[in-house]
């Protein structure tokens, strides 16, 4: 009897303390969790952003590396990417891979968009009909290799007009050529603050000063590995600037229902009977040609967008231009003017002095050149 009452007591003790354990535990876990539960808030946030999806799209003028740029981030050589005195790129391209720990990526590479050779509009529609789900991050691309240039100016402010003001606060400044400053022993920063002409600052601090430098040569592993995280942790802080969304607009939104209208009709068409094979491939035709009618219609849409901006555009640009012509004169002329002033100051200067100082003798006179260099001897009286 005596020693069942122990065993309950004890079971009622043990119990309890297991008890006050797991509560103190969970107290403990609410409000520590960064000491006691880092690592597992860590893997939650890894599996997290491992099942996400990132889609980044490259923009920049032609040869200024967006496909190598694309294939460092893909870690393979997916895109064609060479020197080549044209547009190497022709149509957007999409391609993806999955990083380990880490999200899916979707990189789409670009043509030149706005080098006068694509249809600009077409291959717009066609990037957005492959981000239907929007875009997480734009890659402005840029060169250290060459230098800065209106197309590139025009390629900024066309995206802007094209897709409003809101589209910057998506962009990411790559600069290509990491390799070449490394030679130099330079860094991005020393490159910026000596070669970075207006323009380029401007579209900088537009894009919140997100910038990257990338060597799309290095066979250096962790280098290469390195910038792609510098490059998704810049990713990942656009993506929560923005609230988690990724940037859409109204094209997105109506390609996006277009095509799941025309997804839904084909699986429903799929599920019919009574069709022959022939019937079956006349009417999946007939709703493909519809949806390639509404891409038309959206491509002339923004071609036309595109061609009233960019007339507005260059006229702008023309206009500073010659502002900045007029400007250059103005210092020019300022320059002169003072320069002559300085020279009249200088001569009567000297004239004033030649009349006040009559001069020394001979040949004390000859040492006049040496003035200033070491101080004359005052004649030597004689003894
Ligand atoms: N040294 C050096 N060269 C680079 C780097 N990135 C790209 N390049 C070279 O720049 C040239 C053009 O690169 P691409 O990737 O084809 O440029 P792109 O912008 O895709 O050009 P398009 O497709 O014609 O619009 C190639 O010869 C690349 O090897 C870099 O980081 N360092
Ligand atoms: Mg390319």
């Amino acid at each position: 009897m005596f020693i069942s009452c122990n065993y309950i007591i004890c079971s009622y003790i043990y119990v309890c303390v297991c008890l006050i354990y797991s509560i103190a535990k969970f107290l403990f876990m609410i409000y520590f969790p960064c000491s006691c539960n880092l690592n597992l808030l860590l893997s939650m946030a890894k599996t997290s952003s491992s099942n996400e999806v990132r889609t980044l799209v490259l923009v920049g003028r032609t040869g200024n590396g967006k496909s190598a740029v694309g294939n460092s981030v893909l870690g393979r050589r997916a895109f064609k990417s060479k020197s080549s005195s044209s547009g190497v790129t022709r149509v957007c391209e999409l391609q993806r891979t999955i990083i380990k720990d880490g999200p899916i990526v979707n990189v789409i590479d670009t043509p030149g968009l706005f080098d006068g050779t694509h249809s600009a509009g077409k291959e717009i529609v066609k990037c957005i009909d492959m981000a239907k789900d929007g875009i997480h991050a734009i890659l402005m691309v840029f060169s250290v290799k060459t230098r800065f240039s209106e197309e590139e100016q025009a390629t900024f402010l066309a995206l802007q007009a094209l897709f409003g003001h809101k589209i910057v606060d998506y962009m990411i400044v790559v600069f290509t050529g990491g390799d070449e400053l490394e030679e130099n022993e330079e860094t991005l920063d020393d490159y910026l603050g000596h070669e970075c002409p207006q323009p380029l600052k401007d579209i900088m601090i537009l894009c919140g000063n997100r910038k990257l430098l990338f060597d799309n040569k290095t066979k250096d592993k962790e280098k290469q590995l390195g910038q792609v995280q510098q490059l998704l942790t810049l990713v990942d802080m656009v993506i929560s600037q923005n609230g988690g969304l990724p940037f859409t607009n109204e094209l997105f939104i109506e390609l996006k229902e277009k095509a799941t209208m025309r997804d839904n009709q084909q699986k429903a068409l799929d599920s019919l009977k009574g069709y022959s094979k022939e019937e079956m491939f006349e009417i999946k035709m007939q709703m493909q040609q519809k949806y390639d009618d509404e891409l038309k219609r959206m491509i002339n849409m923004v071609e036309s967008k595109l061609k009233e901006e960019t007339a507005n555009l260059l006229k702008k640009l023309e206009e500073e231009r010659v502002a900045r012509l007029k400007a250059e004169e103005n210092y020019r002329s300022f320059q002169n003017a003072s320069n002559d002033e300085i020279r009249r100051l200088k001569e009567d200067l000297e004239k004033a002095n030649r009349r006040r100082d009559p001069g020394l003798p001979f040949p004390f006179n000859l040492l006049i050149p040496f003035r200033g260099r070491r101080p004359i001897p005052p004649p030597c009286p004689i003894l």
